[in-house]
């Protein structure tokens, strides 16, 4: 999954009064550096051959391990030794990559013991970019991976798929410049990355393997849109779109900026054209309600809270009035979340595309009011929302009358309000509203407190008083309307009751969320399954047996100039017939976007060659739902939302079994480029220390190596020159910067199971964190060290014995300890996704091992497993010199035992000046103060301490305790 171009107005939540807008741009891929090859690339290449396009993968390679081995042994002859390798993994890697393949190690059958619990896990499937992939990826693949291979262990059915999202504008682009159709462009990125992702050792099932793009796929992304289309909840409208004249194209809100095209800086305008909506505003009360559920982060179901952005008010009816005071037939129906204030609504403001506002304007304001709408029209309604901006607006020349107190009140237009929320028609109530008072202030429009809090008064404040309180100035005897004296909620039930009684407004929910635009002016993209009759311009659905509808080649992808999508060009295939009526017909040339194919691709993983069904329905009873979802925070609104509503669709129609996809949703943290050091120069192009920077204004910036920093404190400072101050930050990874690692590089130098474990071992695994070569450096030497503890020391010539130095004898009490308290937390932390601590307690146990004589088998097969899921293919190595014949993929993941993680007692013999006064219990390891005062509180021993001053105390852990004794000094008040 990419984060998506998006093209135009998408399913949207605007902020509105007082709502911060929560979501932000999503952030883009850390893209890659051109891919270089460096020492030791060739052994990877050997192995990681491309396959076809949606082909599955078929190993051609016969033989057992030791025929494998045989071959890389040779290989490895003819290959330069390499300084960095702490032990051959430029071997080891390929060779197991290629037994998984050979053995489908990790294929998960279609006939499966259903009896056994599952785990789904996934990933967001990547857009294939040209990049290829980045640092950021196998973060989130090696967690999910590691998930995958420890409950294969503990004897979970476990799915663990991979594929591609590769619908998108990339490819689209190219085509255009280059004229290379998108589908060759996408094969090859396609290649790469599985390539890539198996130089990781990934334990994916490929042949489950999708692509979004392939027929067979989207075949059924044409039948959920029927499906849609069927319950009414795919429609056409006329939406505005960004059309740059110039370009003679529609364009992405991304490829629009500051107003004008990206390419060629062509002005772009707003026009509203003929779209495909998708009403996911149906699902609003039932996305937000079963959220509660999720065993998502919080932060994600707050955003998609936000996003749904539901408001409970009333809708509320203001009559306009005629020249003479009477009211009209004319009214204004409003949205408010406060009906309590209704007495303090001054004015109305409709927003500049009220429906209704060219028959409110006087004569006199006709021109103003047009200027200022014209004005508007240039504004984003982010900008028109945001809150520091200064409110500006204009008077219609009429007036209201406010149902509540009968008076007349001016109805503005103003900007503020936007016409795509509510009713885009607000009453202002400026004492309690800050935008209503800030424009009340400016155009001098009475302000009246009807809210109190309850221990000031309200003109005690200069601001506005937005909070709830107590109700005040606010009743009306001829109406019989009373609210004085109540608190905010109950009055706001009471102006309800009041107002749908007596037919002035209504109970009213709102949501921010919108219907979700589905059409796009692209090529390469679902075709959108309908036809429309030549005659009356019926829309008619596709039948279910004629899809997929597939896209038609097309040799010229540039557009087409008239507005048309480039599917325009493709004029035999266009057009048709309706099969019913036999009447002639023009296909849909507008596609789907990219968010379709990636909404529902989950459920494909369970069943993925099904050509009957989208899934079969045992085979989603059983998988449904996706466990544990890991991708990046950039798709907490759009894309799980999107997901959300079709999987909600497809349960009330009976295609899946749950109500939410994805019960368990993990967002990886980001990864930021290496920390870069900036040290500033004067005019004059001598070094000045960071804090005179900003002073002098003029500074020039200049990038340091690392060599020539060093730690001063907090801070970092020239090596050469201590006083010159430095600033060190860490950047996002990105081409510009010159700051991307690409992963190819790393596994070449240091293998695939150093990166992964680098990749766990930087930090928790939510948290953004940099990049930093000399981390790998240290995982690569724990491993190195793994692997000789393990397997012994090199010959001088560099070469490892076969086998291991692991002996038959049993383990020691000590060890025994050691190995099961690592067990214990491995466990936990992978059961808490703390990668970074799993690693550590591994590292200690390893410390602790070299200060063994000998290394019982028992403890090191059990290490080695437990190592398994982070390092697979070491692990993989280490287990067959152990003497195992088959992958330890599917051995039981070792189990910590009770018995040795508890911390035993000891007798410790407590002496005072060297006699031996008695015994106490203490628990192994206890340090000496805690060994004292147990001593002191011990009835024998403490006779002989009473009163009496101490010396000093020697103390051997384990061994002995001797108090000795001031003889001179006694202590004050004994005796
Ligand atoms: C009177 C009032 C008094 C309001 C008060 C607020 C405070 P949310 O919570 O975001 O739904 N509003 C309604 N439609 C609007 C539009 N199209 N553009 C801008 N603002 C709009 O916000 C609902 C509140 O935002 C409504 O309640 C309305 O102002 C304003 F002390 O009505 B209120």
């Amino acid at each position: 999954m990419k984060v998506h171009l998006q093209t135009h107005v998408q399913t949207q939540a605007l902020p509105l009064r007082s709502h911060a807008f929560l979501f932000s741009t999503p952030a883009k891929s850390f893209g890659s550096r051109k891919f270089t090859t460096k020492k030791g690339t060739f052994c990877l290449r050997q192995c990681n051959k491309s396959y076809g396009y949606g082909s599955s993968i078929k190993s051609s390679v016969t033989g057992g391990i030791n025929e494998v081995q045989e071959e890389e042994d040779e290989k490895k002859e003819k290959r330069q030794p390499v300084v960095k390798r702490a032990y051959p993994f430029h071997v080891i890697e390929p060779k197991w990559q290629h037994y998984w393949e050979k053995n489908q190690t990790f294929r998960t059958p279609d006939e499966i013991d259903t009896s056994k619990p599952k785990f789904y896990v996934l990933d967001m499937f990547p857009y294939p970019s040209g990049a290829g992939l980045h640092v950021g990826h196998p973060l989130g693949y090696t967690a999910t991976d590691i998930l995958a291979r420890f409950k294969r262990m503990q004897g979970y059915n476990v799915l663990h798929p991979m594929g591609w999202d590769a619908f998108g504008l990339p490819a689209e682009q190219y085509a255009i410049e280059t004229g290379t159709h998108p589908k060759i462009t996408t094969l090859r990125n396609i290649n790469r990355f599985r390539s890539q992702l198996k130089s990781l050792g990934f334990s994916y099932d490929w042949d489950r393997e999708i692509a979004t793009t392939e027929p067979e796929y989207y075949k059924w992304t044409q039948w959920i849109f029927l499906q849609l289309l069927k319950r009414g909840l795919a429609y056409q409208a006329e939406v505005p779109v960004n059309w740059c004249p110039a370009l003679g194209t529609v364009l992405a809100n991304e490829e629009v900026i500051d107003g004008v095209s990206e390419r060629g800086g062509h002005p772009v305008i707003r026009k509203p054209m003929r779209q495909w909506m998708l009403k996911i505003t149906a699902y609003a009360e039932r996305l937000l309600e079963d959220l509660d559920d999720l065993d998502w982060p919080d932060s994600v179901k707050e955003m998609q809270r936000n996003w749904i952005g539901r408001s409970e008010g009333a809708e509320m009816e203001f009559f306009v009035l005629d020249n003479d005071g009477r009211e009209s037939d004319i009214k204004i129906t409003v949205f408010t979340t406060r009906p309590d204030t209704i007495f303090g609504a001054t004015y109305l403001v409709v927003a500049p595309e009220h429906f209704l506002l060219s028959s409110l304007v006087s004569t006199a304001q006709q021109k103003y009011v047009e200027q200022y709408k014209d004005l508007a029209t240039r504004k984003s309604d982010l900008e028109r929302t945001e809150l520091q901006k200064e409110k500006t607006g204009v008077f219609s020349g009429c007036y209201a009358r406010n149902p509540a107190n009968g008076e007349a009140i001016p109805i503005w237009v103003a900007d503020y309000v936007l016409g795509s929320y509510g009713t885009g028609a607000i009453m202002a109530v400026p004492a309690h509203d800050t935008r209503d008072h800030e424009f009340a202030l400016k155009y001098d429009i009475p302000i009246r407190w009807v809210v109190s809090p309850d221990d000031k008064s309200p003109n005690d404040y200069g601001n506005a008083f937005p909070g709830q309180g107590t109700i005040i100035n606010s009743s009306n005897s001829t109406l019989g309307l009373d609210i004085n004296g109540l608190w905010s909620k109950e009055a706001t039930a009471k102006v309800i009751e009041w107002a749908e009684k007596t037919g002035n407004g209504k109970k009213k929910v709102n949501y921010k969320l919108r219907d979700w635009l589905f059409a796009r002016q692209r090529y390469w993209g679902e075709p959108i399954p309908v036809i429309f009759l030549d005659d009356s311009g019926e829309t008619i659905p596709l039948l279910e047996k004629e899809l997929p509808l597939t896209l038609p080649e097309l040799e010229d992808f540039t557009p087409t100039g008239t507005g048309e999508p480039p599917l325009a060009k493709a004029a035999s295939w266009i057009k048709t017939t309706d099969p019913s009526s036999g009447k002639p017909a023009r296909r849909e040339t507008n596609t789907m976007p990219q968010w379709a194919g990636s909404c529902w691709y989950y459920l494909r993983f369970m069943d993925p060659k099904n050509s009957k069904e989208l899934v079969d329905k045992e085979k989603e009873r059983y998988w449904s739902p996706v466990d544990v979802y890991v991708g990046g925070a950039e798709h907490a609104v759009l894309h799980l939302l999107y997901s959300r509503f079709w999987h909600k669709v497809l349960y009330d129609i009976g295609v899946v079994s749950t109500k939410e996809p994805f019960q368990c949703v993990i967002n990886q943290g980001i990864i930021l480029g290496e920390v870069q050091y900036m040290a500033f120069r004067n005019s004059d192009g001598n070094f000045i220390s960071a804090e005179y920077a900003d002073m002098l204004g003029e500074s020039i910036q200049e990038k340091i190596p690392e060599e020539k920093v060093v730690k001063s404190g907090d801070s970092f400072v020239l090596k050469d020159n201590p006083k010159i101050r430095l600033v060190a930050r860490a950047h996002k990874m990105s081409k510009s910067r010159g700051n991307v690692v690409n992963p190819d590089d790393v596994v070449s130098e240091y293998g695939a199971d150093s990166l992964r474990l680098y990749e766990m071992f930087m930090g928790p695994f939510r948290d953004s964190k940099t990049w930093n070569t000399s981390g790998i450096e240290g995982v690569h030497r724990f491993l190195g060290r793994s692997w000789r503890l393990i397997v012994g020391l090199p010959s001088p010539n560099g070469t490892f014995m076969d086998g291991t130095v692991a002996s038959d004898e049993e383990p020691t009490l000590e060890q025994l300890r050691s190995l099961h308290k690592c067990i214990s937390k491995v466990t936990e932390e992978i059961e808490g996704t703390r990668f970074n601590t799993g690693i550590s307690a591994m590292m200690e146990f390893i410390n602790a091992a070299y200060k063994w004589d000998k290394q019982p088998r028992l403890i090191i097969e059990a290490f080695v497993l437990l190592l398994s899921p982070y390092a697979p293919h070491m692990a993989e190595e280490l287990w067959f010199r152990l003497g195992h014949s088959r992958s330890l993929a599917y051995e039981p993941f070792p189990k910590a035992n009770p018995v040795y993680l508890k911390n035993s007692t000891i007798v410790l013999p407590v002496q005072i000046n060297g006699k031996t006064r008695g015994t106490i219990q203490v628990e192994e390891g206890c340090k000496e103060e805690d060994a004292f005062n147990l001593a002191a509180e011990d009835e024998k021993i403490s006779r002989y301490l009473v009163g009496k001053a101490i010396k000093k105390r020697i103390y051997v852990p384990g061994k002995i305790l001797n108090v000795i004794l001031d003889r001179e000094n006694i202590k004050v008040g004994a005796r």
